[in-house]
């Protein structure tokens, strides 16, 4: 762990500077995966799943069989849990929900905004070391909620071909249409192209592996949206003497845990607090199943002295994180000064946690400082917003000469004309009587 106290203001950006992943090397070799599936289909994908998964991906489709056998692979307390945690996220993101908003801009010019479900999306759940069910709900709820027809999932199978149950049986409680045997790059390229069995999708969803995350990338050359850049998972956390230095450090390692490129910063104006908190996460650390990610995450973590609450906020909002812990005792001065961040967490009973699983809050987030422009994944992700117009005669009265001067200086002659035709049929229509 590195301390570092009262770092100059030109050192500021070196000290934020996220380890850049170097993806340029493997991008032509995901573009040529992307060809081959868009020639080959399922033949391709068959080939690539037993390549790099090792396994033969007859039969990639669940079976609506294998989804149902999947609810007595997990005991009775965990459905529950994920049931709870499911009602929390489909509450908080059924409030997202926005009446169409309606204008009369002028007299007989009637405009309004509405917003329609992206029909097909595309959700990706990685396998690897740890199942992340809990991206499903995060993902399929909101999609269910916005009312998306097509709801497809893609995630690797494991050694022997199949799918975690928890993943099974969350995909199937929260409106997940099909669910897929197929990881990695070939399932980017799968739902960007359309194969013979698994469909084409309108955006791609999801965290995964640095494959994923350029397959993601290269799928918005093929028109396909994509959530967010995706880049490693990181917290920050503002603690001051009012913090509990215990929870501090277990929610540093929580984060930490995810991977050995997860990024942990501690931000304190006090001295005390920041050697309790190291001293804690060396003891935390021991007892933990995960240790080895952990500590890699660890080392290379950062623990910052800053002298005043103005100067850390400042600070936090330079590096903008995907998850924000504050603990001071001035927090409403905290929360108000916050402008870059992906999700924030308040006070010493709000570990990141609760909001990773059953808070009710989004854990798809924006990583990278991209919590400068983007939002995390809500409702308003799985939907595009349209506007619609009805102009009356009284209302093409009222803008449309300015609707024809603008064309006219614009030189577009057929605009123009657009307006004219009806002025004048107004016109006329009217000297009729
Ligand atoms: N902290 C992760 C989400 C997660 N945590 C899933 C546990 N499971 C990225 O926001
Ligand atoms: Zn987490």
């Amino acid at each position: 762990m590195k301390k570092i106290y009262n770092p100059k203001r030109e050192d500021w950006k070196s000290i934020l500077k996220r380890p850049t992943q170097t993806v340029s090397d493997i991008e032509d070799m995901v573009g040529d995966i992307f060809k081959i599936v868009e020639q080959e289909g399922d033949a391709a994908i068959k080939r690539y799943t037993q390549k790099f998964d090792g396994v033969s991906s007859n039969g990639m489709k669940v079976s609506s069989q294998e989804i149902e056998n999947a609810q007595n692979l997990i005991t009775k307390e965990l459905k529950n849990a994920i049931q709870l945690a499911k009602k929390n996220i489909e509450k908080f993101h059924r409030a997202q929900k926005t009446d169409r908003v309606t204008v009369e801009t002028m007299n007989g010019v009637q405009c309004w905004q509405e917003k329609r479900p992206i029909q097909r999306v595309g959700l990706y759940i990685p396998g690897g070391t740890a199942p992340l069910f809990s991206t499903i709900l995060m993902l399929a709820v909101p999609a269910s909620i916005a009312g998306c027809n097509e709801i497809v999932l893609c995630s690797p199978p494991n050694q022997e071909g199949k799918t975690h149950p928890a993943i099974l049986y969350t995909a199937g409680l929260c409106g997940v249409t099909q669910i897929f045997k197929v990881g990695g790059i070939q399932a980017i390229a799968g739902m960007t192209f359309g194969t013979e069995t698994i469909p084409k999708v309108y955006k791609v969803f999801g965290p995964g592996n640095q494959y994923v995350t350029v397959a993601k990338q290269i799928a918005t050359k093929y028109g396909i949206a994509i959530d967010m850049p995706a880049g490693p998972s990181e917290l920050l956390v503002a603690a001051d003497d009012t913090a509990n230095a215990a929870f501090v450090a277990s929610d540093l390692l929580s984060q930490a845990e995810h991977g050995v490129d997860s990024q942990v910063i501690l931000v304190s104006t006090s001295k005390a607090m920041i050697d309790k908190v190291e001293k804690e996460i060396e003891k935390q650390l021991e007892d933990l199943p995960r240790k080895e990610i952990a500590s890699k995450a660890i080392e290379n973590s950062k623990l910052i002295g800053l002298e005043n609450d103005e100067t850390a906020i400042e600070f936090i909002n330079e590096y903008g994180p995907e998850h924000y812990i504050i603990c001071v005792a001035n927090e409403d001065f905290y929360v108000k000064n916050t402008m870059n961040a992906g999700s924030v967490f308040i006070g010493n009973y709000t570990p990141e946690s609760a909001g990773d699983y059953a808070s009710g809050t989004n854990h798809t987030l924006p990583t990278n400082g991209y919590a400068k422009q983007y939002s995390g994944v809500n409702l308003d992700s799985f939907m595009k917003s349209m506007t619609f117009q009805k102009i009356t005669k009284e209302g093409i009265k009222n803008i449309g000469n300015a609707v024809e001067l603008m064309a006219e200086a614009e030189g577009l002659e057929a605009h123009k004309k657009a307006m004219t035709l009806r002025l004048r049929s107004i016109d006329q229509n009217e000297s009729d009587f």
